[in-house]
Order: structure tokens, then sequence, then C-alpha cells
């Protein structure tokens, strides 16, 4: 059916097999918004055919010719630009599958089941199809796709797979159900498994340890006052705080009635819900609770709730709450800051304001940015998207590699660089304090202007390639001076004042003795911000270059900062030489941006003890053939773990830091990149290896598109180094 000509809806779903029809999928890119729709007519194919990037993106053939074979560094960067090109947006920017956590589609999934929205077969059939191709040989899912099957993963995602239509007899159920029962049921989830369930009803309230809204009520100057903890903590605490005081229940189905009898290893009836608000499986403890969260727990379940919550608490802190929400809702047009918050404030205005209201309507049109279709099916990306992030660099390897003024990528890089002026955030939030944002005029996101969140690195990334293009390479300014300075005055803003270093998306807001308070169980490290080498670099030496340009504009501040910040990068180092990395796996992502930090005060090799160290580190790690290789088991256990083979991304993160420490042997680096180009496709690709990225040190997240952007960094500084000489 699917590939005859179709006019409804039903035949351009192959129902026989539960696939689509790959050649009907197109991404679309509106001003950096991608959502992936799909054709049902022969008209609507006609009128927009598939692109590259398409094919590229739902693994379909691309037909990229083959290229003449590449020897030295310039041929493969020119090899690499030739495809990578293929895959720019019209918009100017690259898109690409953010996939890696299995805990987000659950959210989503359970959102629209709960608040009776229809699922369109297309998205039924290919997240089916994506769970099944990410299911453990066990039977079980993890909380990511490398890793190890826990409750979390399994109990979540079996219970979306029956939503969408999965039988409880079909022989892949049967095995995960069989992986539950054995690491104990679905009793043994985590909390925001526990959450979730309760809203379907598979499990009653009781078993969800409290999260209670009047928190929010707490003055500001108490330490442990939400408004401290890290954003993407407060911004799921907030939702959730609502719909757990509001014990939200869906209406009661068939197929929930059946989930109650399917994750649990005893009879639904018999369980005692209440006794296994901590019950836990190994496989989920990343982080334990502390004896002082088991202690408060205690006392909100035996005292507070019972004793004292009295309703006027509880109508206040909801209507706080709820204010608190719609902030966050209406600054980000309802995309919300992440997958996480955003189908939990679905359901929050679902609850308040029903299913025909805007906010609810708004909200189910923007869960469509977070989906993405590749050739396993579809999944839910870990934010809506990687815009800003990958342009800069690309721009910035593309700058390294000497290309910023050679005509054959220039309209690339214009392109490029005009995507980025248009993700600036020019204004601040309305009600900026009460809503406790963090200053934005001037900033950069991650992904797009619309979720418009300051992040330090993003803002430095994004403004050093501008200012590489507009002031180094006579690019057609897009920034004038004034915008250029709102970015610094940002970035001004965000240093952790005790420390030196940089966090995230605020400056610490916290004590670090707040993680004692971590009821996730299945994250590290998520509780307040923490001073990364990875943010602190990106705004140092950002700084230096805008120095460089506008020496008068705030000279004395930014010097300190540089100083301080530097002093954090240095006392960052551990015993062995290495920097711990946060968002990419792991000792070799944070070694570059760490000697990069002290390249720019001129440590290197040859006048660092300390540089030296770092190179000695990393030297001990290089494999037989050449390159680096480091498993995601190094960002959890944090101490170094060898991938069983070498990885082409993290063997160009090592080298790009040697280089940056002048390390003196270039034999090691020369023969690192021989096997980097060795494994260059005809096309000009690299082809995805394991997984690259990490957050809060258990969950890993892919980013595809540095496989292509830091071969062409690494190879261009090499040539720059020592020539453009034959390697392969
Ligand atoms: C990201 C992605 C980008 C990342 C970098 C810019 C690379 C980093 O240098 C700073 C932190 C940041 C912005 C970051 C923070 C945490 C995010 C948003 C993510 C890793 C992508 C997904 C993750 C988010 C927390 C996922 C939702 C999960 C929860 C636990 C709420």
């Amino acid at each position: 059916a699917a590939n005859g000509h179709a006019n409804g809806s039903a035949s351009a779903v192959e129902s026989s097999n539960n696939k689509t029809d790959r050649s009907r999928w197109r991404l679309l890119d509106e001003s950096g918004r991608h959502t992936w729709h799909y054709l049902k007519t022969d008209k609507e194919i006609e009128d927009w055919p598939q692109t590259t990037a398409d094919k590229y993106n739902l693994g379909l053939p691309t037909d990229l010719p083959d290229l003449p074979p590449a020897s030295t560094p310039s041929d493969a960067i020119d090899n690499c630009m030739t495809f990578y090109s293929k895959l720019q947006l019209p918009p100017g920017d690259w898109a690409c599958e953010y996939g890696g956590p299995l805990f987000l589609l659950p959210g989503i999934v359970i959102c629209w089941y709960a608040t009776g929205t229809s699922i369109p077969p297309e998205y039924q059939f290919e997240i089916t199809n994506y769970l099944f191709a990410r299911q453990n040989k066990d039977g079980g899912w993890g909380l990511h796709v490398e890793g190890h099957s826990s409750v979390f993963g399994t109990a979540m995602n079996y219970a979306i797979l029956r939503i969408l239509g999965g039988s409880e007899e079909e022989p892949r159920m049967i095995k995960a159900r069989g992986k539950l029962h054995a690491m104990g049921g679905a009793v043994n989830g985590p909390h925001w498994a526990k959450f979730w369930l309760s809203v379907l009803g598979v499990m009653q309230w009781d078993i969800v340890n409290p999260v209670p809204p009047e928190l929010w009520l707490l003055p500001d100057w108490v330490p442990i006052a939400p408004w401290r903890w890290w954003i993407h903590m407060r911004q799921v605490f907030l939702p959730m705080s609502y719909i757990w005081s509001k014990k939200f229940v869906m209406p009661e189905t068939d197929l929930v009635r059946q989930l109650r009898q399917e994750l649990f290893v005893q009879p639904y009836e018999t369980i005692d819900f209440g006794s296994h608000r901590n019950s836990i499986a190994p496989e989920d403890n990343y982080h334990p609770k502390t004896w002082l969260l088991h202690l408060i727990n205690f006392i909100l379940v035996w005292v507070w709730i019972p004793l004292l919550r009295s309703n006027s608490i509880v109508e206040r802190a909801e209507a706080w709450v709820w204010r608190l929400v719609q902030y966050e809702d209406v600054n980000t047009d309802y995309s919300d800051l992440a997958p996480v918050n955003a189908p939990m404030n679905t359901l929050v205005c679902f609850i308040k304001e029903g299913p025909d209201s805007y906010s609810f309507r708004r909200h189910l049109y923007r869960l469509n940015d977070y989906l993405w279709v590749n050739k396993e099916g579809m999944l839910a990306n870990g934010t809506n998207g990687v815009q800003v992030w990958d342009t800069a660099f690309t721009i910035q390897a593309c700058v390294e590699a000497g290309l910023a003024e050679s005509p054959k990528w220039k309209p690339t890089l214009t392109k490029a660089l005009e995507y980025l002026e248009s993700e600036q955030i020019r204004d601040e939030v309305a009600d900026r304090e009460i809503c406790y944002r963090q200053s934005r005029k001037g900033a950069w996101p991650f992904s797009t202007k619309v979720q418009g969140y300051t992040v330090s690195d993003c803002t430095s990334e994004a403004l050093r390639v501008i200012l590489l293009l507009q002031r180094a390479h006579g690019y057609k300014p897009v920034l004038d001076e004034s915008r250029l300075r709102d970015a610094v005055d940002v970035l001004l803003t965000m240093q952790n004042k005790h420390t030196g270093g940089f966090a995230s998306y605020e400056p610490q807001r916290g004590s670090e003795y707040l993680e004692m308070l971590n009821a996730a169980e299945v994250f590290g490290r998520i509780m307040v911000e923490y001073d990364y080498p990875e943010c602190t670099t990106a705004v140092v030496t950002v700084l230096s270059l805008f120095q460089k340009y506008y020496p008068d504009y705030r000279t004395d501040e930014i010097k300190r900062i540089k100083e301080t910040a530097l002093q954090y990068i240095r006392k960052a180092q551990s015993e062995d030489g290495s920097w711990y990395g946060s968002w990419g796996i792991c000792f070799t992502y944070a070694a570059m941006f760490a000697l990069e930090s002290l390249a720019s005060v001129g440590e290197t090799y040859a006048n660092s003890p300390r540089v030296k160290r770092a190179c000695d580190f990393l030297m001990s790690h290089q494999m037989s053939d050449g390159g680096w290789g480091e498993s995601y088991r190094s960002s959890e256990l944090k101490v170094w773990v060898d991938h069983e083979k070498s990885q082409v991304v993290q063997t160009c993160w090592a080298v790009i830091a040697l280089m940056y420490a002048a390390y003196p042997d270039k034999e090691p680096i020369r023969k690192a990149l021989t096997m980097v180009m060795g494994r260059q496709q005809r096309n000009g690709e690299w082809l995805q290896e394991a997984i690259e990225g990490v957050f809060n040190c258990s969950c890993m997240i892919t980013y595809p598109n540095y496989k292509f952007y830091f071969p062409i960094k690494a190879l261009g500084m090499y040539k720059a180094r020592w020539g453009d000489e034959k390697l392969l």
C-alpha cells in the first residue's frame, strides 16, 4: 500500500508490518524549528521533494558521489565539507538526532494518553519500531541507549509500548516483562517512574515520595529554596509538585487495568504501595537517597501531610506554582526548557484549564518539536534541537581549518553566520526576577531563541565565531557593537564568585550540600549548578578574543574574571593530570577545553608542569592504532575506562588538546589523524560510532555532528602547525 497511490492516511502506513514509508518523511525547518512530517498524498509528495538532508537523517541512501581519495588533511577536510554542507538547512543551521536518553518518550506518550490525545498512526508505529530497535538483549531498556537495563527504562517503555498498541503476547514484550519482573517489578522504579505510573493509575500515589508545592512558598533567603536549584531540577519539580498535590489520575481504562497485572511481581490488589516509596532496584540506584532526604520524607509523610498541611497552604502553594508554570510556558511559547518538564507542564495546563484551552493545545503543538525520525523509528530528542551549538562549532572548525575566506565555503559560512545572528536573544523576559530567570539579553541558547534560555558556553561559542568571521575575516558584520557588548554583559553576570569557574545556565545559587536532597536516584550532580572546565574555557577564550578587538570595554572586570577563571581551571585538575568532563565523554573532552584555557595564557608543555602532566595522562591512553577511545563508563565512574575500540571523535578531542598544549612530539598526533582519515568514507562522511555526550554523570546523549566538525578542526590545526603533508 505504501508505494501505491495513496490518498487516505490509512493506506500511507503499511499497517501489515507496522512500518511507515521512509520516502514520505520530511524535515521542516521553520527558522530553526525542526519538525517531521509524514506525507499522505501523491500531490504532497510532488510538491515537497525529499532532500539530501532528509534522506541522510532517515538512513536512506543519499547518492552523494564518491570523491577523489584524500591523502592530505586539506583533502579530507574538503571531502568532509562537501558532504556535510549538503546537510545544512535553508535557515543556515544543521539538524540532527539528539537521542540517547530513554526516559523522554515515556513522559510524552503518557501525557498524550492521560489527556485523551489521539496519537497519529505513523507516530504509533515508528515509536514502537524505535523502542524495539533499542531493546537490550536481556529484554529490558536502560536509562540511555547504551546502558544496562533498569526498572526505569523497562517499566516506562513497556507501558508506552502497550499504550501504542503493543500486545502483551508479543515475544519481545514477554521478554521485557520477564526482565522487569527479575528486577522486582515496577515498584522498584525511581521517583520519576513512580510519578508517571501514578498519573496513569497503574500505581497509587502513596508510592510517590512527597513533591510538596509549598516548598515554592519558602522565602528566598532559605538555603534550600527551589529557586536555588539547578534549573532543570526546579523546572521539573515545579509541574510535578502541582500534579502530585492534585493527585491527578487519568480515567481508568482496560489497558490501565491490564498494566496493573503486568508490571508487578504480585497481584496489584495485594500491593501496599505506601510501603514501596523507597524501594529501588540496584540497577537504578546511581545516587542513593541520603539519610537526610529519608528523614525529610519521613517527616513529610507522617507529620506534615497528615497533621499540618492545611487547605489554605495547599491552595496558596498550588496558585503560586501555577503562576510559575505560566511564566515558563509563555516565556518559551509553550516549548519549555526540555522534554521532561514540557509534558508535565502540558498536563498541568490540561488539569487547570481543560482540553480545549489555548495553553493545552499550544503545548501539544510544541511537543512535536521534540520528536525526531531516524532509520529505526521515532524518538524524543534531549532538547528541541542542537541548532546554535552545532552551527557555532561548524563555523569554528572551518575557521580553524583555514576555510573562512575560501570562495568555495564562504556561502555556507555566511548562511551559518546569519542563522546565529537570528538566534541571539534580544530582550529580557517579563517579570524576570519574579520567575527567577538569569539575565538573557544578548545571550545565545543551546537550541533556539524560542526556547530562549541563556547558556554560558553557547553564548561564548556563538560570540566567538561571530567575532572571528566579522572581525578577523572581513565578513559583512551581522552584529553591531552594542549587540556584541550585550553578549559580554551577560557572560559577566555568570561567574561563580567563590571559585572563579562558570556553570551552565546560571551562576551557582545554592550550596553543593543540596545534593543531599537529590531525590531522582538515577542521576548524579543535579541539584545545583557546578563549575565546569568546558563552560569556563568557552567564556575565558571568548573574552580574550573580544578584548583583542574591543580593549576598552569593561577592561578591569574582564581581566579579573579571566584570572580567577584560570585559577579555577588549574585547581580543577586531578592529581593524575586529568579533568572530569561533564557534557562529553569524558576526560578527553574536558582536556580539550582545559588545555585551551591554559594555552590562552601561554601555559604549554614546555613551560608548565601541569600541562605536561595533562599531556602525559592523555598519552598514557593512546591505543595501538593511534586513536583514543573512552567508554561512557568513565563518566559514570569518574575514572578512565577504555572503550573496546578507538573513536574518531574522542581521538580528535585528544589531539586537539595535545596541539593546544604544543605537545612537542608530532608523531603520535600524526598517527592518530592517519587513523581518523583512514575511517573517512569515500563520499566524505564519517560513520556514527559510540555515543559522545553525557549529562548528570549517568545519562548519555548523542552529538552526531561531532563526527564532522571535530575532524575538520583537528585536521585543520594539524595542517596549520605542520603543513599539509600527505598522511595517507
Ligand atoms: C544539555 C545540552 C547542552 C549542554 C552543553 C551546552 C553542551 C553544556 O556545555 C552545558 C549544559 C547543556 C546546555 C545541557 C544541559 C542539560 C541538558 C539540557 C543537555 C545535556 C541536553 C539534555 C539535558 C536535559 C537535562 C535533559 C532532560 C533531563 C533532565 C534530568 C531534566
